[in-house]
């Protein structure tokens, strides 16, 4: 679980911190989008297994941020502990595949409800996400459909494709940009900087490195 840097040691070096989430049916592009946005030496594109998150650090109006992504597994068999995924998230990144109309559908009736019933807070900033335009010709959801249950539901859309790049740095842009206009979500950014700062004081005081013995 967790790959490039699990944050720790630089921890003091930015001023906010978010909680994104990516979920979606199996087989949609999720781990893909997250690899063209967090490239890694393990390219490994098997359907994820429970959980997994990638961390970009990154500065937006001169501000240093972190973004911890989360990647869930779109396979019942393979989620476990789906509620903890949801805590304290600002951000969550619902895809479907443009070529499968069953996983638009399953926004609403399954994703939808589990977000409903997991996510505590109300103000999170949601992005609807239709990946794989490069396979315009298998098209089977269209752009008007996708902006229409955007717009219904109250997400920030983009259509993407993971093999071809495009719109995939922008829909992560556009969704810390949006996370950053809300005060709310601002003050938690900062606040889980802090609670990460003060954690790592106790951490040193209840484990001092020198006068063991
Ligand atoms: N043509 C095309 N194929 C894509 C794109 N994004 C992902 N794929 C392919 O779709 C398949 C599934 O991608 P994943 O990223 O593993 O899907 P996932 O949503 O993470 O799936 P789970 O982990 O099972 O939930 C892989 O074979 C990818 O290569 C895209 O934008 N275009
Ligand atoms: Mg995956």
């Amino acid at each position: 679980m967790g790959s490039s840097g699990h944050g720790g040691s630089n921890i003091g070096n930015h001023d906010l911190s978010f909680k994104i989430l990516l979920i979606g049916d199996s087989g949609v592009g999720k781990s893909s989008l997250l690899l063209t946005f967090i490239p890694s030496s393990l390219e490994d594109l098997s359907p994820t297994i429970g959980v997994d998150f990638k961390i970009k650090l990154l500065k937006v109006g001169g501000r240093r941020l972190k973004l911890t992504i989360w990647d869930t597994a779109g396979q019942e068999r393979f989620r476990t502990l789906t509620s903890s995924y949801y805590r304290n998230v600002q951000g969550i990144v619902l895809v479907y595949d443009v070529t499968r109309r069953e996983s638009f559908t399953n926004l609403c009736d399954v994703w939808a409800k589990e977000m409903e019933l997991y996510s505590t807070n109300r103000s999170c900033v949601k992005m609807l996400v239709g990946n794989k335009v490069d396979r315009d010709s298998e098209r089977m959801v269209s752009t008007k459909e996708g902006m229409a249950l955007a717009e219904e539901t109250g997400c920030l859309f983009l259509e993407c494709s993971a093999r071809t790049r495009e719109n995939v740095e922008k829909c992560f842009e556009e969704l810390t940009m949006k996370i950053m206009e809300d005060p709310n979500l601002l003050e938690e950014g900062s606040t889980a900087i802090k609670r990460n700062i003060l954690k790592q004081k106790q951490e040193k005081q209840a484990n001092p490195t020198c006068c063991s013995g």
